[in-house]
C-alpha cells in the first residue's frame, strides 16, 4: 500500500485512499499510514490528558465514569487542534467517500483510557447502532477510525478480518468459541497509530491490558439513517460539540462532514436519565453543606477578626 501523511498532495491522498478502500472491502480492517506529526500528537495527547485528571463534575471538566475498568473523554473535537486534523484528514475523507458513498458525515467523536485488567470486560462484537427493526434488508455501512494516544503493547484493538457485513450483535459464548482466530488481527503500535474499520465486523479491545491504553474512535456513518431506540434515549449522537478556534479553513464539503445545521438527531431539552439517583443527591447535599460550612466558617472569623481589631471595620 502506498502511504501517505497529512502534508502529502490530493492526488497521493487519493491514490492511498483507493488502496485504503480495497482492504476495507475484502477484510473490514486497515492500519493507515501515519497521520500526524509528532508535535501535534503531542498536543492531542496533553489535552486528552488533562480531561483525565478528574471525574467531569460541577466546573471541573474532566472523564466520565459509567464503567469501572474504562475513563470516558467526550467531544475530543473541543480538547485540540490535532482532533479535528485527524477527523478529517484528506486520506481518510477519500477512504470514506470510497467505501460509505457521499453521505456520511462524524456522528462522534470521544476516547477513552483503559485500565489494566485481565478481564474480557467488552467482548466481541459488531457495533449495534442502526434500527434493526426498521432497516432488515441490508446492514449499513458504518467506520470507525481507530487512534492511539499511547503506544499500545497490549490490550490493542483486534479485529477478525472478513467477519464485516453481517448484522451486528454482541457475540454469545457459543459464537466466540467457533471464531477464526486464525482471521485475528490484533493492532499493535506506538501513540499515533491509526485504524480504519467497518464496525459491523467482529472486534474487541484484547485482553490483557497489562499498561494504561488511551485512544480515540471517530464513527462516521449516513446520520438519516434511523438509529436503535437505546440510543436515540441516551442522546447518544448528539449534533458533534465543537471548539470555534478549531474550525479556520473548513470546505464546504468538511462543514457537511461535521454536520453543520444538520438537526437529524437533535433533542431540544434532552436529559439524561441518571444513574445512580439517590447517591448523586447525597453528594449534592453533602456538597451543599460543605458551601454552607465555609460561608458561616467565613463570617464567624470575620467576626472575630473585628472583634481583636485585625481588620478594618
Ligand atoms: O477499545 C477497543 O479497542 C475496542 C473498541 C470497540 O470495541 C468499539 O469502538 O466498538
Amino acid at each position: 500500500m502506498s502511504t501517505a501523511t497529512l502534508d502529502h498532495p490530493a492526488a497521493a491522498a487519493d491514490i492511498a485512499a483507493a488502496d485504503i478502500v480495497r482492504e476495507l472491502e475484502e477484510h473490514g480492517a486497515v492500519r493507515l499510514p501515519r497521520l500526524v506529526s509528532e508535535a501535534t500528537l503531542a498536543d492531542m495527547q496533553a489535552a486528552f490528558r488533562s480531561r483525565l485528571e478528574r471525574l467531569r463534575r460541577n466546573n471541573c471538566d474532566g472523564y466520565e465514569r459509567t464503567e469501572r475498568l474504562r475513563l470516558m473523554v467526550q467531544d475530543v473535537l473541543t480538547l485540540a487542534q490535532g482532533f479535528v486534523d485527524v477527523a478529517l484528514h484528506p486520506l481518510v475523507k477519500g477512504a470514506l467517500n470510497g467505501y460509505l458513498g457521499p453521505a456520511w458525515e462524524l456522528c462522534e467523536a470521544k476516547g477513552w483510557r483503559s485500565l489494566p485488567t485481565r478481564r474480557d470486560f467488552h467482548g466481541w462484537h459488531g457495533d449495534m447502532w442502526y434500527d434493526q427493526t426498521k432497516i432488515t434488508e441490508r446492514v449499513p455501512r458504518e467506520v470507525k477510525l481507530a487512534f492511539y494516544l499511547s503506544d499500545v503493547r497490549s490490550g490493542a484493538f483486534q479485529y477478525i478480518r472478513g467477519s464485516h457485513g453481517q448484522v451486528p450483535h454482541h457475540l454469545p459464548r457459543h459464537e466466540v468459541e467457533h471464531l477464526p482466530l486464525d482471521r485475528m488481527v490484533e493492532f499493535l503500535g506506538p501513540a499515533g497509530t491509526a485504524v480504519l474499520f467497518d464496525t459491523s465486523g467482529s472486534h474487541r479491545q484484547g485482553i490483557p491490558i497489562l499498561e494504561l491504553r488511551e485512544a480515540i474512535f471517530y464513527n462516521y456513518h449516513d446520520p438519516a439513517i434511523p438509529l436503535q431506540q437505546e440510543d436515540v434515549e441516551y442522546y447518544r449522537y448528539h449534533p458533534l460539540l465543537l471548539n470555534a478556534a478549531f474550525l479556520g479553513g473548513l470546505t464546504a464539503a468538511d462543514m457537511r462532514i461535521l454536520g453543520f445545521g444538520n438537526k437529524t438527531h437533535y433533542q431540544p431539552n434532552h436529559v439524561r436519565r441518571a444513574g445512580h439517583r439517590g447517591f448523586q443527591r447525597l453528594m449534592g447535599a453533602a456538597y451543599g453543606v460543605k458551601l454552607c460550612l465555609g460561608e458561616w466558617t467565613g463570617r464567624v472569623t470575620g467576626k472575630v477578626q473585628r472583634v481583636l481589631g485585625l481588620t478594618a471595620r
